[in-house]
């Protein structure tokens, strides 16, 4: 089994603005903070207006109507791109819009087209209507893009409307105003294994292990504060994209620790690892921690108790922690849930986990538009 490196997204890259106090609230200096939601308000270009005009030429008397249309203005697009790690860049700046049309001018001019205003957001993320709430778009591969905001047509010039019978039209008409909305933008990871648990039970150091990522590992709750990803790889051929979150604690649906809101970003998982701890000295048994996470995972959204999932149970390293394994494995033994129990310190167990779950997603069949960037190749 090898162990792999670190996946482009959430890494790097983004913006060379300096982060607001606000979204930089637990990053560490030198680390690019991370924001998955955002809103915006979005103006496309209005249109140029159409030109009046008459030719007006020596030896030409009665030259005609000669008044170009105005040009079209640009709209505002949403793009997905894998350059783009989160939507930190929009919480700095929150107005957008796309260049308007050019007026049509004398002499047949038509004026220049407003230029597009093109917003790159990361490969995941939803994009709504904030008054409504309608979808107007799930982005979940590169280069895929959606119009929020279309430009205004351009007004006709009075060249356009000479007819035999009226040969000196003196109107043109008024060009589109474009529109303009606000948007909610909210990015929800693209990985193949989500791994859920409470704080401090191993989850980062479990990723740190597999993969490249290095998330930050301490002994105390809640050392994670945002999703990481690492990309975990089986020989050259297959690999995966694992997520480590912030951990949840009872009553997360109620706002207690970091709440549920990071449970969004395994909404697209293909698989759940939930991660136990075997620690003895921990109040808390491992089948308790379990039943509490697959109850906030309930609260969050019952059909995610539905998604295939596996139980790692971390820790077994330490002296007694397998006997403390033995009530749960009886129990998920009844549901037909395989667990393994497993050292992210020491790597025991971890091979044998590994192979579970890169078999688990093979045998998983990949619906459209859901394959992940690095994601399980082979
Ligand atoms: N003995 C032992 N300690 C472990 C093992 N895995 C993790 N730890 C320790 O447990 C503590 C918490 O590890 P983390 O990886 O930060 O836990 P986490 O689940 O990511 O915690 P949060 O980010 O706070 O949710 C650290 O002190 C680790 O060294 C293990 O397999 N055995
Ligand atoms: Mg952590």
């Amino acid at each position: 089994m090898r162990c792999a490196r670190r996946c482009p997204n959430l890494f790097g890259g983004g913006s060379n603005q300096r982060p607001s106090r606000a979204v930089a609230r637990g990053a560490k200096p030198g680390c690019m903070p991370f924001l998955d939601e955002a809103k915006i308000h979005v103006r496309s270009g209005t249109g140029g207006r159409g030109c009046i005009s008459f030719r007006r030429e020596k030896f030409r008397p009665k030259g005609g109507p000669d008044g170009g249309d105005g040009g079209r203005g640009g709209d505002v697009v949403i793009e997905a791109s894998s350059q783009v790690q989160s939507l930190l860049d929009y919480s700095y700046k929150k107005h957008f819009q796309a260049g308007s049309g050019k007026h049509g001018e004398g002499n047949d001019r038509h004026g220049a087209d407003g230029e597009d205003l093109v917003l790159r957001v990361p490969v995941g993320t939803l994009v709504r209507d904030a008054q409504s709430g309608e979808v107007l778009a799930d982005l979940t591969h590169a280069g895929q893009r959606v119009v929020v905001a279309k430009g205004g047509h351009g007004g006709k010039g009075n060249a356009r409307f000479a007819t035999p019978t009226r040969q000196a039209p003196r109107f043109s008409t008024p060009p589109g105003t474009g529109e303009e909305r606000w948007l909610l933008l909210e990015l929800k990871l693209m990985a193949d294994v989500g791994l859920v648990g409470l704080p401090n039970v191993g989850k980062s150091s479990l990723l740190a292990r597999v993969s490249s990522a290095r998330p930050k590992i301490a002994s105390y709750p809640f050392t994670t504060l945002n999703p990481h990803l690492g990309v975990v790889e089986l020989g050259d051929a297959e690999r995966m994209v694992m997520a480590d979150l912030p951990g949840l604690v009872e009553g997360a649906h109620k706002g207690v620790g970091l709440g549920l809101r990071f449970l969004r970003h395994v909404e697209r998982t293909r698989l759940l690892l939930y991660v136990l701890d075997l620690d003895p000295s921990r109040e808390r048994g491992p089948l308790e921690e379990f039943q509490i996470l697959r109850h906030e995972v309930q609260m969050y959204q019952p059909s995610l108790l539905q998604r295939p999932c596996l139980v790692a149970l971390n820790k077994v390293d330490l002296p007694g922690a397998s006997l403390r394994a033995r009530e749960i494995r009886k129990s998920l033994g009844k549901e037909s849930i395989s667990c393994y129990e497993i050292s992210a310190l020491t790597g025991q167990g971890v091979e044998e986990l590994l192979g579970e779950i890169f078999m688990r997603l093979k045998n998983m069949p990949v619906e459209k538009g859901e394959e992940r960037e690095g994601g399980l190749g082979g």
